[in-house]
């Protein structure tokens, strides 16, 4: 009766700690956190970043006019739409490869996401 009480007191630690959302990062299937790219006085920065295949990246809108997260010819994601000033906009990478992207208002405007 004793040694139940105790394992099953186990049991509810272990779970504990398993459900931690710093544990579940940490595990290779998992899905990684979404990295943050800014768009910032008409610049993506960081400008290229590297992540995993299904991780995702919020861009997020910090000027006042709007901006687009537009996927070159060669490169595979759904591309933003318009996101206005002060907005931000979840981009999902599925597929592995370079993947550069531009806005659609403002061509100078130009970043990349490698995805491994
Ligand atoms: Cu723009």
């Amino acid at each position: 009766m004793l040694l139940a009480w105790a394992s099953l007191g186990l049991a509810t630690i272990s779970m504990t700690v398993s459900a931690a959302p710093n544990e579940a990062s940490k595990e290779h299937s998992a899905t990684r956190a979404p990295i943050i790219v800014t768009m910032d006085a008409f610049q993506f920065q960081p400008d290229e970043i590297v992540i995993k295949r299904g991780q995702s990246v919020i861009f997020i809108n910090k000027d006042e006019v709007p901006h687009t997260v537009t996927p070159d010819k060669k490169a595979h994601f759904i591309p933003s739409g318009i996101i206005k000033g002060g907005e931000q906009h979840e981009v999902s990478f599925e597929s592995v490869g370079v993947q550069d992207y531009s806005c659609d208002f403002h061509p100078s405007m130009r970043g990349r996401v490698i995805v491994k």
